[in-house]
């Protein structure tokens, strides 16, 4: 009994006549064993058994905020939208320690993608994960397109500082401010003071009195302050209504025109730009499909429909490999 459900899609529906053929497992199991550049496009799927929740699936994140009310959002989704962060990142940090990539290990999944890239076939796994787990694994061809805990930056100076360096701000849920940030405000109003001091001394009336009304960031001599309270500062990882870095773009340009197979793992397909490499990959390209619940909006050739971590053990295990057992791995 196979582990999962190969889906051989209607050939009528396919979107690409040139691959019609393909759909069986057998083709999958073949398509692997051949292809010398697969491009892995993973999501949250292939972590959900390491405990961390993904967003969409019945027990994921979203239903979870939506049942909990416990936030007051207007959309699950708020929780990762940046404007919304920008005005209330209480919000976030309060709830932020229940995805902090503290205590998880990697997955088979992961494991079978350091496999592939230790086989010489990996030619970038593309994860839209946070938690890192690809890293742990050993994973080194590896692009975090939506970014990761392991640094954060201030939303107003944008000095980026280690993860764990809030990781007692997450644990503790707090928001962490900027303390580069703190320290030039402190530096210009300490020149300021400064300033007037040294102008009363001299009896320089006139000079103090326009010093005096002269705005801080005028005063903080090449601070630069204008004012207000330090940054927040937000780990980088993408929030809705945010940018992929550029190191996306220069990846798929350069990749697009080497992968041989582009396989697919624990993802809805539902965030773009990542969601759009299907369709920036050469249509001659295969593609697989591993996910535990159909989608309706793309057509890959291959659909293999169960529990991630079982299909790729059961791929391998006819291929005969071997995915590495866990090893002893230190948290960052
Ligand atoms: P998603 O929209 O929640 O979709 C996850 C998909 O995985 C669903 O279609 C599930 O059916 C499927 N799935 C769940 N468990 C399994 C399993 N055991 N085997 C196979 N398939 C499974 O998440 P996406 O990754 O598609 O969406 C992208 C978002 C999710 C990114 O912005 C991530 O940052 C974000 N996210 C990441 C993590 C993480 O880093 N682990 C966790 C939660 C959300």
């Amino acid at each position: 009994l196979l582990p999962f459900a190969n889906v051989a899609l209607s050939r009528v529906l396919r979107r690409r006549k040139r691959l019609a053929h393909l759909s069986s497992l057998q083709d999958a199991i073949n398509l692997l064993r051949d292809s010398k550049r697969i491009i892995i496009l993973s999501g949250a799927g292939i972590s959900t058994s390491c405990g961390i929740p993904d967003f969409r699936s019945s027990t994921g994140l979203y239903a979870q905020l939506q049942d909990e009310g416990e936030y007051e959002l207007d959309d699950p989704q708020q929780m990762f939208d940046i404007r919304y962060f920008r005005e209330r990142p209480e919000v976030f940090y309060s709830f932020a320690k229940q995805i902090y990539p503290s205590n998880f290990f990697p997955s088979p999944c992961h494991r079978w993608i350091k496999l592939l890239e230790d086989r010489g076939q990996l030619l970038r796994n593309y994860t839209q994960n946070i938690d890192t787990l690809e890293n742990l694994a050993g994973v080194t061809k590896v692009l975090q397109c939506h970014g990761s805990f392991s640094t954060a930056s201030c939303l107003r100076c944008k000095t980026r500082v280690p993860g764990p360096t809030i990781e007692p701000y997450i644990m503790a849920q707090k928001v962490p401010y900027c303390g580069t940030c703190r320290e030039t405000r402190d530096r210009g109003l300490e020149i300021r003071r400064a300033r007037k001091e040294a102008a009363k001394k001299s009896k320089l009336k006139g000079k103090a009195k326009e010093w005096d009304s002269g705005s801080e960031e005028e005063d903080s001599d090449g601070s630069e302050w204008g004012g207000g309270e330090p940054g927040i500062i937000k780990p980088d990882i993408t929030f809705f209504g945010q940018a992929l870095d550029s190191e996306f773009d220069q990846c798929l340009f350069k990749d697009r025109e080497e992968v041989d197979l582009l396989v697919i793992i624990g993802t809805s397909l539902k965030v773009a730009p990542v969601s759009e490499v299907l369709t920036h990959i050469p249509h001659s390209v295969p593609q697989i499909f591993i996910n535990l619940t159909p989608v309706h909006h793309v057509q890959p050739d291959i659909c293999l429909l169960g529990d991630a971590d079982s299909i790729v053990t059961y791929l391998s295990t006819q291929l005969g490999w071997t995915i590495p057992p866990p090893s002893v791995v230190v948290h960052p």
